[in-house]
């Protein structure tokens, strides 16, 4: 998979290169990632890449020239689409994870200041995405988050074979309790069931509590999400349980 970054703070990625899973994709080759600079594109001797917003108000936006001219250079070696982070974009969720994650390639333009100039949004721009409702200073830690939540989707990165699995079967649910060693930390004990090796009831109580917690925390995700026969009969059962409290 072929990731270019379009970013006024390229060093920001380097967190992601040197840490994690992200790090052991780009050095297994199942990812390359590079980053291009808007700012090597500008042509005055400031290297301008913002100016003053048309209408008046606060703050700068993104010029068309010298992005305008990035995007030229990056789509010459990614034919991928350009996928624009901004809080006005569809949600991002394990699904368009999953999308991106089954792409060759994909580019990212990240927004400083007030945004880009809406020419480029309109004419270049295939995508917008928004990883949640409040306002970052850049769409730099954005496209991160993409790029962390592609990386471990991707085959031979993490013992995909396993966790995509996993992830599959639990898709929509929230995530059960995790424990390991020791058995008693500070007086509280890991759940008798776990240490039993009984794998089909340690797989009946993970699903319990996936169930319990989801329908307690994120009761929108069940509503969304086609149960299965197990699925409903544990519900009833947690629902017959909420109503002798
Ligand atoms: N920004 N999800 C403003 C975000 C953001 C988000 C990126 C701040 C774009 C211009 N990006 N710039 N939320 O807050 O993706």
């Amino acid at each position: 998979m072929r990731i270019d970054v379009i970013t006024l703070f390229p060093g920001m990625f380097d967190g992601l290169r040197e840490n994690g899973v992200s790090r052991v994709a780009l050095e297994r080759g199942a990812a390359e990632l590079s980053c291009y600079n808007p700012r090597d594109f500008t042509q005055d001797n400031y290297r301008t890449v913002d100016d003053r917003p048309y209408g008046g108000g606060p703050g700068m936006v993104m010029m068309p020239e010298p992005l305008g001219r990035c995007i030229d250079a990056v789509s010459e070696v990614n034919q991928g689409p350009l996928i624009y982070l901004s809080p006005q974009g569809e949600r991002l969720d394990q699904d368009i994870l999953g999308e991106l994650a089954a792409l060759p390639q994909f580019s990212l333009l990240c927004g400083r200041y007030e945004g880009v100039d809406e020419r480029i949004v309109a004419s270049r721009v295939d995508r917008e995405i928004s990883i949640g409702d409040y306002v970052l200073s850049g769409g730099e830690l954005a496209a991160m988050v993409v790029i962390d939540g592609v990386c471990r989707l991707l085959p031979d990165v993490l013992g995909n074979a396993e966790s995509a699995q996993q992830d599959s079967f639990s898709a929509g649910l929230l995530d059960c309790p995790h424990y390991t060693r020791p058995e008693n930390y500070r007086g509280m004990r890991v759940p008798e069931v776990l240490l039993g090796g009984n794998h089909a009831e340690i797989a009946r109580w993970r699903l319990r509590q996936s169930l319990a917690r989801t329908k307690e925390r994120r009761p929108d995700l069940l509503q969304r999400r086609v149960l299965s026969d197990d699925e409903k009969e544990l519900l009833t059962a947690l629902d017959l349980e909420q109503n002798d409290e």
